[in-house]
């Protein structure tokens, strides 16, 4: 296949004259006086891939057209949320029905109940489920109940995995930090990051040895089940019954942040892929289907600590705001169809496998892996099971990478420190055309 590909290809050249990119360059040149860095969120900036990032007019299914005009097949899919495809027509239905009925309430409404069920009855370690409106907040929420039931105030987390820009997970932190190269974050007190110990992914000695070092400190392992925020990095056999198999020794609470994970790689997360249930899950993204939302969820006896049920303090104006559970809701049922995972594990699949083949017969050290509807790739022969490998990889290649792409009509996340994601959207049409788009850009690299 690859070599017809190739062949099919190789009469083509490379977009020479340079796609146009007047408007965008135009608003996020204006965008710069406005907002830090033009931006909203530090990874839009295209900072690590280099060139002015794309300025959305509008998407649809695996598609987003700029305001230039120019499509891309989709493959951030609005950093995970629109696992259905942009704007399915039954989301927007159910928002349009539900807007006539307000946009806020700002008190109890069905629809809290309704998604809540539906997140318990999915998710194994949820028997109690609290809405938030960010995984950021999700993640600070859970750090403070940890400790709270704990009565401990150390945590460990992962070298490359992001939880949110909270304090006290901006250490080696992944995503955005990683992108930027910001180790840690100005403004952060010390005496914050000092409770917040850190470990290589996948390696359990390293977490045995932090657990003999704080004797009944720590109050959790927080960890990514599958990274998202550093590249794509699977766990190892072993490594997440290991994380739960020393939790339980030491008396500290395993936490899985499955705000990226939760519903992407299984329609009960990684947890349910793995068959590992860790003590609290976070979750965010797709349980909003595209609306600020987040949830922190666990072993009942602890989220009844979470006020006004118990005197941990945690509150939120949007907290489960109707127009986001009314799409998460509807992203949900989409979800539960028969066949979902397998139909994204197969287009996925033929994408990542096709990219390995083009680089390999092209001679570029290339690893890549996926799950479901989550990929990564990196410029190296890899293995990648931690974030130092991952940052020894050829992140240059992958910037020259991205834009080549970019100027093919494919748009990948901007960073290699993020992960891939594919949609019930995504056609076998698509993957070809991705293939297509990768053959002649790799030829150049
Ligand atoms: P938000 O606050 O961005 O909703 O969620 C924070 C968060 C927590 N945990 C995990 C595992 C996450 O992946 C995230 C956010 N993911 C990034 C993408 N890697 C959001 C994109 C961005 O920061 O702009």
């Amino acid at each position: 296949m690859v070599n017809a590909l190739l062949w099919r290809t190789g009469d083509r050249a490379l977009v020479t004259t340079p796609f146009k990119t007047q408007r965008s360059e135009a608003i996020f040149a204006a965008a710069q006086s406005l907002m830090p860095g033009g931006v909203n969120s530090p990874v839009r900036a295209f900072k690590s891939v280099g060139g002015s990032p794309i300025v959305f007019d509008r998407v649809q299914g695996a598609s987003i057209w700029d305001v230039d005009g120019n499509h891309y097949i989709d493959y951030v899919g609005t950093w995970g949320p629109a696992i259905c495809g942009h704007a399915h027509p039954e989301v927007i239905a159910a928002l349009k029905a539900a807007l006539d009925k307000g946009t806020s309430f700002g008190a109890p409404c069905a629809l809290e109940n309704t998604l809540a069920e539906k997140v318990i009855e999915a998710v194994p370690s949820i028997e109690m489920v609290r809405f938030v409106s960010s995984g950021t907040e999700a993640c600070m929420a859970t750090l403070r109940l940890v400790r709270a039931f704990t009565g401990r105030e150390k945590i460990i987390k992962f070298e490359g995995c992001y939880h949110g820009h909270g304090d006290m997970f901006l250490v080696k932190a992944g995503s955005g930090v990683a992108t930027l190269g910001l180790p840690d974050s100005p403004g952060v007190p010390k005496a914050v990051t000092a409770n917040t110990l850190t470990a290589p992914y996948n390696d359990l000695a390293a977490v045995e040895a932090l657990f003999a070092e704080n004797p009944d400190q720590i109050a959790a392992v927080f960890l990514e089940p599958v990274v998202g925020n550093a590249g794509f990095i699977v766990p190892q056999p072993g490594f997440l019954e290991g994380l739960r198999a020393l939790t339980h020794q030491y008396g500290a609470l395993l936490v899985f942040d499955e705000v990226m994970t939760g519903f992407r790689i299984a329609y009960g997360g990684a947890q349910a892929k793995f068959g590992i249930t860790p003590d609290l899950t976070t979750l965010g993204k797709i349980i909003g289907g595209g609306l600020p939302v987040g949830a922190y969820g666990g072993r009942r006896d602890i989220m009844e600590w979470v006020a006004p049920a118990g005197p941990m303090y945690q509150a939120g104006t949007l907290s489960g705001n109707p127009l986001a559970m009314t799409a998460g809701i509807k992203t949900l049922e989409l979800l539960q169809q028969p066949g979902t995972y397998e139909a994204l594990d197969r287009v996925t699949g033929r994408l990542v496998t096709g990219l390995q083949a083009i680089a390999d017969e092209l001679g570029h050290p290339f690893c890549s892996g996926w799950i479901s509807g989550m990929f990564g790739f990196f410029f190296t022969a890899g293995p990648v099971t931690n974030y130092d490998q991952a940052k020894a990889a050829d992140t240059q290649k992958f910037a020259r990478f991205h834009r080549g792409m970019l100027e093919q009509g494919v748009y990948l996340a901007p960073s290699q420190f993020e992960a891939g994601f594919t949609s019930l959207a995504h056609t076998d049409e698509a993957i070809d055309q991705t293939l297509e788009a990768a053959c002649t850009v790799l030829r150049t690299l």
